[in-house]
């Protein structure tokens, strides 16, 4: 498949998301009668729940959630990525600003061909591993664009248009297959390093409970088993609860 199939594709899929009962049903109908699949047709009205279908209201449900993990570093390069507010300030402390800012984080991932392996996201700073793909757009761009939309949210919420919400990001290139894995854990485990939570899977705004549920357990229990505690990540962030 090429490159401009793919991107059409994902398109396709994610204005399937957002359609409404009827639509969605007048598709299902187009897509048997394309495929000869008259016999179908029934099972595929059926098997739309109406309350399967997620609303936009509906946070937890409408996520971008990325394909699953792949555990292996990609071809065209894997980033440890790490941002923070301005001088650390907490400025997404609440479920909504986070809901928000991790929501931007997956949508733009998805948008712009970046798979996501890894995150956590809190009220004053961010990590991710991700991989580029063919087809990726620049990592400067991707988080230029999510930093724009996320300090536009909150400056409107605030009222103080043009303020500068985030400082900076680091990005490490990921080389080795064992510190990548390392990282991985030290990712998905951040809240708990951040003493938000005893257990990972228990902090909403993290991957944890994405990998355990999207993981084989024999993958899940390798990662979890890789020691973080010598590695030097740039994380000298006090963090509140939100
Ligand atoms: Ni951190």
């Amino acid at each position: 498949m090429s490159q401009d199939d793919e991107k059409l594709r994902a398109r396709i899929m994610d204005a399937i998301l957002e359609l409404p009962r009827d639509q969605l049903l007048r598709l299902a109908n187009i897509i048997a009668e394309e495929n000869g699949e008259r016999q179908l047709r029934p099972i595929a009205i059926q098997g739309i729940d109406e309350h399967a279908i997620p609303s936009q209201s509906d946070q937890s449900q409408s996520r971008d959630w990325p394909h699953a993990p792949v555990h292996r570093l990609s071809d065209h390069g894997t980033y440890l990525v790490t941002a923070g507010t301005l001088y650390k300030q907490h400025f997404f402390r609440s479920s909504e600003r986070l809901d928000f800012l991790e929501g931007k984080l997956l949508q733009l991932a998805r948008q712009y061909f970046w798979q996501l392996e890894a995150w956590a996201v809190f009220p004053n700073h961010y990590h991710f591993i991700a991989h580029s793909q063919p087809g990726s757009e620049p990592l400067n761009g991707f988080l230029r664009d999510l930093h724009a939309a996320t300090a536009l949210y909150l400056n409107r919420l605030e009222m103080m248009p043009g303020r500068q919400v985030w400082h900076n990001f680091w990005e490490t290139k990921l080389t080795f297959e064992r510190s990548y894995l390392a990282r991985l854990n030290y990712v998905h485990n951040n809240p708990v390093k951040h003493g938000l939570v005893p257990v990972a899977n228990q902090y909403r705004w993290c991957s944890a409970a994405w990998f355990e549920r999207t993981a084989t357990p024999a993958q899940v229990k390798t990662i979890y088993s890789f020691k973080t505690d010598q590695l030097r990540v740039l994380d000298d962030f006090e963090v509140l609860p939100p």
